[in-house]
C-alpha cells in the first residue's frame, strides 16, 4: 500500500490526531456517485465526531479487485468496503438473492424489498459471517449489456458473445444458461480486457459504463435490466464494534442519509447517461426480456438458484417480486 494516498484528508478536521483511522476500499472511478457521497459521508462523520473517526476513501480499486479487498475487510487490513451484491456473493452466497436474473421489474420493487425483509435477511447473512452491514444499501444500478460488433436484442444473439461478467457464479449462471460465454473477472481488468478484444463485451449499469469511461471500448448497449445490483457498505465486524456505540450511531446515520442522496443520484443519471452516452456514438436498443426469462425457465435456472439459495432466501425475493417459475 505504499505510495498510495486516500482521496480524502482535506477537511477542517483532517489534521487532527484520530483515535480511529479506519480505510474504506472500493471499485469505482471517483466521479461515481458512490464515491462523491460516501465522501461527504466521511467527511461529515470527521466533523461530528470531532475527527475521532477519520474514513480514508481509496476508490479504483487502488488497494486491488474485488476479491482482495474482500479478504482485506475480512483480515481487518481495511474497515470498510462496499461490495457490490454479486462480489459479496463469494464469501455469502445468499447475500446475492437480489440478484437473481430478470427478477426485479422497477425500482419501486427493488427498494420496498432491500429497505424491507429482503435486506434485513442479507444484513443478517452477513453478520454471521463476521462483518457488519449498513441497513441502507447503495445502487449500483440494473445491468445493461454492452458489446463492440453487434448488439444483444434476443438470447440467441449471445451464441458466441464472450462477456466479461464480476467474477460470482450466479451471472456465469445467468450468461451460460442463456447460451453466451461469461467470464469471470476482476472489474480492474475490464477496460483493458475490451480494448484488447479479450472479450467481446461486458454487463454493468450505465453510469459505470459513462463513468468507466466504457464508451471508448464498446459501441452497442443492450437495455436488459437483467440484474439490479447493489452496493452494500460492509464493515469488517471487529473494528465496526470497537467504535464506541455513539459514533457508531453517527457512522451510521451518515451513511444511511447519504446513501439515499446516492440512490436520487443513480436515478438522476438513468435518466440523463443514455443521450450522453447516445452523443458519444453509442448504440442503444431495448430488447424485449419476456424470450429471456422464458430460456431461463425452460432451462431450469429458476429451479436450479431456488435450491441453492434456499427456500427462505427465495421466499423473501417472491415477496417482493411474485412467482419467479
Ligand atoms: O465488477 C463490476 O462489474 C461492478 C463494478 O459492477 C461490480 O462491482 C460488480
Amino acid at each position: 500500500m505504499a505510495g498510495i494516498a486516500a482521496w480524502t484528508g482535506s477537511g477542517p478536521h483532517a489534521r487532527a490526531k484520530s483515535r480511529f483511522i479506519y480505510k474504506y476500499g472500493n471499485n469505482l472511478p471517483t466521479s461515481h456517485p458512490l464515491n462523491r457521497r460516501a465522501r461527504e459521508a466521511a467527511d461529515r462523520i470527521r466533523k461530528e465526531t470531532a475527527g475521532e473517526l477519520d474514513i480514508r476513501i481509496f476508490p479504483s480499486n487502488q488497494l486491488g479487485g474485488d476479491t482482495g479487498m474482500l479478504n482485506q475487510l475480512r483480515a481487518g487490513a481495511i474497515e470498510f468496503f462496499t461490495p457490490s451484491s454479486l462480489a459479496i456473493a463469494t464469501l455469502v452466497p445468499s447475500a446475492a438473492i437480489n440478484a437473481v436474473g430478470f427478477a426485479f421489474r422497477d425500482y419501486n420493487a427493488v427498494w420496498a424489498a432491500m429497505d424491507g425483509d429482503l435486506g434485513g435477511f442479507i444484513a443478517a447473512q452477513i453478520e454471521k459471517a463476521g462483518l457488519h452491514m449498513m441497513p441502507r444499501v447503495w445502487d449500483n444500478g440494473f445491468r445493461q449489456i454492452t458489446t463492440s460488433r453487434r448488439p444483444i436484442l434476443s438470447p440467441a444473439d449471445l451464441a458466441g458473445v464472450k462477456i466479461r461478467v464480476p467474477v460470482s457464479q450466479i451471472p456465469i449462471s445467468l450468461f451460460r444458461t442463456l447460451g453466451g460465454t461469461p467470464t469471470g473477472m476482476q472489474f480492474s481488468e475490464v477496460y483493458t480486457a475490451l480494448q484488447t478484444h479479450i472479450v467481446d463485451g461486458q454487463e454493468n449499469p450505465l453510469p459505470i459504463i459513462d463513468t468507466a469511461k466504457l464508451y471508448e471500448v464498446q459501441t452497442y448497449v443492450s437495455q436488459t435490466n437483467h440484474i439490479w445490483d447493489g452496493y452494500l457498505f460492509v464493515a469488517n465486524g471487529a473494528a465496526w464494534y470497537r467504535l464506541p456505540k455513539d459514533m457508531r450511531k453517527i457512522a451510521e446515520s451518515a451513511f444511511n442519509e447519504l446513501c439515499m442522496a446516492q440512490r436520487a443520484d443513480i436515478a438522476a443519471l438513468n435518466v440523463s447517461v443514455r443521450a450522453a452516452l447516445s452523443a458519444r456514438h453509442m448504440t442503444f436498443v431495448d430488447p424485449d426480456p419476456a424470450p429471456f426469462k422464458k430460456k431461463l425457465i425452460e432451462r431450469g435456472f429458476y429451479r436450479q438458484w431456488r435450491e441453492r439459495f434456499g427456500d427462505v432466501a427465495w421466499r423473501h425475493l417472491e415477496r417482493y417480486v411474485g412467482r419467479l417459475a
